[in-house]
């Protein structure tokens, strides 16, 4: 196995290993490499959904919603993410991630890590791409750190209740069903320490975060809309071109990360998802 770094920021691509069948110490290793670098990149992976399930829970339990829209028919724990479109219909979510986010802040126990295999690529577009939130906290001024050290995000999974956010094109004539199922919001520590290195990040996103508890929001948006810039300044960033059979798992505790979408025609991506659960965010 090897493993060559992809950027300043973030991100290791692993060569020389096949997901399929890992002994306990390659486990390990990749273990280790996920904390030193946040992202990883496996390049030429043909995963089943079995597979990929299997690989993905020896990190934790994975997350399973009934109700998610576009699973893979038989296996609730994968989402197809997809622009292809059968008899008018599309097969799967075609702009999951269009906002800067870390997935399911929304929920009393995110995500920790997912795990996203492209099974089908376009020639041009449909690039992710991610930001460090741990260099986010870092860099940080001292005032500001002590200004957010015992503040709370509001996270929000309805798209109508978040001014930065549009209602997903998608979704325009089904939001109520797509966003109005009873999700509570959460409210999560705008400084989180990770759960297995324990260095700080800046725990918020655009897409998720709609306040801060307790405070109003004449204060609270201007801070808000003063550390979202910061969270994506072009040093704490990579991004990602995506090649057929990639799997890429990356940390969500420690980057958020955007979908740029953009898909030119007729070119078609499609890509199996799952996620993995973590702690309750401290
Ligand atoms: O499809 C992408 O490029 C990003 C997907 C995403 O943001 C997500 O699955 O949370």
């Amino acid at each position: 196995m090897q493993i060559e770094r992809l950027s300043d920021a973030l991100g290791a691509e692993v060569t020389g290993i096949d997901l399929t069948s890992i002994d306990v110490t390659t486990f390990e290793d990749i273990r280790a490499a996920f904390l030193e670098y946040q992202l990883l990149v496996f390049r030429d992976q043909h995963l089943s959904p079995d597979a990929h399930i299997a690989f993905s829970e020896r990190f934790g339990p994975i997350e399973t919603r009934p109700d998610r829209p576009f699973t893979l028919p038989g296996y609730p724990e994968v989402s197809v993410l997809s622009n292809r479109v059968v008899d008018g219909e599309p097969v799967g979510v075609i702009s999951a991630g269009d906002f800067w986010h870390t997935d399911l802040s929304f929920s009393e126990i995110p995500c920790r890590a997912t795990f996203l295999h492209a099974l089908e690529v376009a020639e041009e577009g449909g690039d992710t791409e991610w930001s460090n939130i741990y260099m986010a906290y870092d860099t940080l001024s001292d005032d500001m750190k002590e200004r957010i050290t015992d503040l709370k995000g509001i996270h929000v999974f309805d798209r109508r209740r978040n001014r930065r956010a549009q209602v997903d094109q998608q979704f325009v004539e089904k939001a109520d069903k797509v966003y109005g199922i009873p999700i509570s919001d959460a409210v999560h520590p705008v400084v989180r320490h990770h759960p297995e290195t324990g260095r700080k990040s800046l725990y918020i996103s655009p897409r998720f975060v709609v306040g801060i508890e307790g405070m109003d929001d004449q204060e609270a948006q201007p801070l808000l809309d003063a550390l979202f810039e910061h969270q994506i300044r072009p040093e704490f960033r990579y991004c990602h071109k995506w090649k057929k059979g990639d799997l890429l798992m990356w940390d969500n505790p420690c980057l958020i990360h955007i979908g740029r979408g953009e898909i030119k025609p007729p070119g078609i991506r499609h890509m199996h998802r799952t996620m993995v659960l973590g702690d309750r965010p401290h």
